[in-house]
């Protein structure tokens, strides 16, 4: 019966993980996945989501179903974090929320339902982008093409070619964004370039989803959210996927929301029945344990300030060990300038490193990055650093 069934090459980032977790080398570092790691190379437990679970699991309450669009207290404090508190269109109740798994999950549920009100509309990801956004817009029905974004030659962001291809997309086309801590290439667009981007948005109709999976791991909570405050500014209508894994440090609980920012208060109301649908066909309802650990820390001030710190303490380790991953590489090959890596935001620097130079810091000094030359810095501490920064040289030689 199932010998029609071909075989599945799995996902090549989670393909490394399992690589590296079977290397016995003791110097082996992961700078593969993206994942944040602390100084002692740990996954973090912060402390205000572990006083959130000691909170929760004095509750003697059942483990109940939540409704499809999740726990309602989650969702309003998802909205003020990605929208901000003040945000004119949450008091006029035009934006739709709900509770995903994951970020992966809110991308999925925004793009069963754009697949199926725009079925004659295709989607466009950034060249590069993370794979997922290409398997998960093809699994909800898109063809799905690519705009220009990163220029390998400069290293550096490729604007005007993105702003032309923009330009030229057919109205109605669904159009991916990174607001921040763009996944590969930690290549971001400044506010002015933002600006640029929404204007084009608006006036050519496009359906702007946004993937904000690193908010607060580049430049702020707010700031981060630039373009999500930018498109509420201009009236648009479009979608927000969020997600709490890196955040909060809380990759298997599967924490995630989204939001599409509608017209009016009406048209929210159907966008919200409407995703609930969409997770009715697809899970029913999302799980509870890990959204309550969110909706404590977030709806409780003084959690709430603790995590903000704590979210803060990993942004400026990971800007330390940017920095100090350019020194390095600056001291081991003054003759390359090595500027592009410390304009890069968030968890991920891209080298032009090869497949050839991947399997040669892999097999000759045990440091694991994936294929496309992506770092992830995060996973860069005092102990590892200046090995790194020697193995990059001695590859790149
Ligand atoms: N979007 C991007 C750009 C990511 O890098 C990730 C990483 O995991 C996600 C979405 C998915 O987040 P989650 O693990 O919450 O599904
Ligand atoms: O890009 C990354 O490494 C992270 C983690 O299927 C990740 O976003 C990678 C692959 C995957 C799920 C999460």
């Amino acid at each position: 019966m199932f010998n029609v069934l071909s075989a599945y090459a799995g996902d090549p980032i989670l393909s490394m993980q399992l690589a590296y977790r079977d290397d016995a080398r003791p110097e082996k570092t992961n700078l593969s996945i993206g994942l944040y790691y602390d100084d002692q190379g740990r996954i973090p437990r912060l402390n205000s989501v572990q006083q959130a679970r000691e909170r929760v699991l004095r509750s003697t309450d059942p483990s109940m179903y939540l409704p499809m669009s999740g726990n309602p207290a989650y969702c309003k404090a998802s909205q003020v974090l990605v929208f901000g508190a003040d945000a004119p269109a949450l008091h006029e109740g035009r934006i739709a929320t709900i509770q995903t798994v994951g970020g992966s999950g809110a991308l999925k549920v925004g793009a069963d339902v754009l697949r199926k009100f725009f079925p004659g509309s295709q989607a466009r990801i950034s060249d590069p982008s993370w794979d997922n956004h290409r398997a998960i817009l093809e699994g909800a029905g898109f063809v799905v093409e690519t705009y220009p974004y990163f220029n390998r030659d400069t290293q550096r962001l490729d604007f005007d070619r993105m702003v032309a291809d923009l330009k030229a997309l057919q109205q109605e086309t669904v159009v991916l964004f990174h607001p921040s801590c763009h996944n590969p290439t930690g290549a971001d667009l400044s506010q002015a370039q933002w600006d640029q981007v929404v204007d084009i948005v608006v006036s050519r109709r496009l359906i702007a989803f946004l993937d904000m999976a690193y908010q607060g791991f580049g430049d702020g909570l707010d700031d981060d959210a630039y373009l999500v405050r930018a498109l509420v500014r201009a009236n648009a209508s479009f979608l927000v996927a969020n997600s709490y894994s890196k955040t909060f440090s809380l990759y298997g609980e599967r924490c995630g929301s989204l939001s599409m920012v509608c017209a009016n208060a009406d048209e929210a109301g159907r966008a919200l029945g409407q995703m609930q649908q969409a997770v009715r066909r697809n899970y029913s309802s999302p799980p509870a344990f890990g959204a309550s650990l969110v909706e404590t820390v977030l709806n409780d001030a003084e959690l709430a300030a603790l995590w903000r710190s704590e979210l803060a303490e990993m942004r400026t380790r990971i800007q330390t060990m940017r920095s100090r991953l350019y020194e390095g590489l600056c001291v081991q090959q003054p003759d390359v300038d090595w500027a592009f890596l410390m304009a890069q935001k968030g968890m991920f620097g891209y080298a032009p490193v090869l497949a050839q130079h991947m399997m040669r810091l892999r097999n000759e000094h045990a440091v694991y990055i994936i294929e496309s030359g992506r770092i992830c810095v995060a996973g860069l501490n005092d102990a590892n650093v200046d090995r790194v920064a020697h193995a990059f040289a001695a590859v790149l030689k």
